[in-house]
C-alpha cells in the first residue's frame, strides 16, 4: 500500500500462493476480504499481512479505514 492505493490493485496467482501486503506509507491501512476469507489488523508503516490462497476464485478486498481503496486477487489454476 502506498498513496492510499493497493499496488498492484489486481493480481492473478496459482492456488497455494501466499500473498503478502506491505504498507510502505505512514497512513494506516487494512486488508479485508469482502467475503470474510481474510482480514488483517491495522497495518502501520512497514506492517505486513500474508494470506495463502488455496481456493480458486475472485477475492475482492478493501481497506476498512478507506473503503474506496480496493483490490482483487484472482486465484486461477496454472497462473503465475
Ligand atoms: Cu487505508
Amino acid at each position: 500500500m502506498d498513496h492510499s492505493t493497493f499496488i498492484p490493485s489486481e493480481i492473478t496467482v496459482a492456488p497455494g500462493t501466499t500473498v503478502t501486503w506491505v504498507n510502505v506509507e505512514t497512513m494506516p491501512h487494512t486488508v479485508v476480504d469482502l467475503n470474510k476469507a481474510f482480514r488483517s489488523k491495522t497495518l502501520v508503516k512497514d506492517g505486513t499481512f500474508s494470506f495463502t490462497f488455496t481456493t480458486p476464485g475472485d477475492f475482492d478486498y478493501l481497506c476498512s479505514i478507506h473503503p474506496n481503496m480496493k483490490g482483487k486477487v484472482i486465484v486461477k489454476p496454472g497462473a503465475g
